[in-house]
């Protein structure tokens, strides 16, 4: 007969179990996972690129935060090959095309405000979030890539953040445009790996209470008040 112990114990058991890492559905769900990472660090690396085109004197600061990107996208390539996974890259181009369309059409812009809050807030903040949960469920290799990778993306967060505090007396219209229009876009980012990510037991609740501490305490961090912060948030509901 079930006893509440042994309930108990069951619980605790499937809390602390990792996924079968070669099992057919969690290295097609990967296939998927792992594209996206790659791929988002890929156009971090381009991104931070443009914005230092943009900063001729912060050029060097930003080519630096462009390498680290780099390095990201090679360790993430080699957790796949180390699952015997292939990183499907046309589904993550497609995956992240709306969000680089607009990050491309603030860099001609030259709209310094919303790269910053697209590639160092929003795309940060998302890493981050996924990064932090990931961790907890990863492969012994990957975990100790993604721990140091981490690391780094607070870096670039902060980055951006310094930059829109500074700047926050005439950026703060143009930010909550660009938010109104962006953060929508992660939600529905989120929305579609929701499936693949609790296939890697990725829980999106938990994905998306990580994304608002890292992307409130950002706003917070740059001098909006917590109305103005409510107000952001409930952009991604529309
Ligand atoms: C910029 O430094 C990084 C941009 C990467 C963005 C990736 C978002 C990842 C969402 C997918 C959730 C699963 C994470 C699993 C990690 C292997
Ligand atoms: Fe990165
Ligand atoms: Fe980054």
């Amino acid at each position: 007969m079930p006893t509440l112990e042994s309930k108990e114990v069951a619980v605790a058991n499937d809390l602390n179990s990792l996924p079968d890492f070669s099992s057919d559905k969690y290295k097609d769900a990967y296939s998927r996972i792992n594209a996206i990472v790659i791929e988002g660090e890929k156009e971090a690396h381009g991104n931070y690129l443009a914005i230092g085109e943009l900063i001729p004197d912060k050029q060097q600061e930003l080519k630096n935060l462009a390498v680290m990107e780099m390095r990201h996208m090679k360790g993430f390539t080699a957790c796949g090959k180390n699952l015997g996974v292939k990183a499907d890259m046309p589904f993550a181009e497609e995956f992240f095309a709306p969000l680089h369309g607009n990050f491309q059409k603030a860099f001609k812009d030259e709209n310094l405000t919303t790269c910053f809050l697209i590639q160092a807030i929003l795309i940060e903040a998302f890493a981050i979030s996924a990064y932090h949960v990931y961790i907890r469920v990863a492969d012994p290799f990957a975990k100790k890539i993604t721990e140091n990778v981490v690391k780094d993306e607070y870096l670039h967060l902060n980055y951006g953040q310094e930059w829109l505090k500074a700047n926050l007396d005439t950026c703060k219209e143009d930010l909550i445009k660009a938010n109104r229009e962006n953060l929508p876009l992660i939600k529905s980012m989120l929305d579609q790996v929701a499936d693949d990510a609790s296939s890697l037991q990725m829980d999106k609740e938990e994905l998306m209470e990580e994304f608002m501490i890292a992307y409130q305490d950002s706003l917070l961090e740059i001098g909006l008040d917590s109305r103005e912060i409510a107000r952001m948030a409930l952009a991604a509901l529309v």
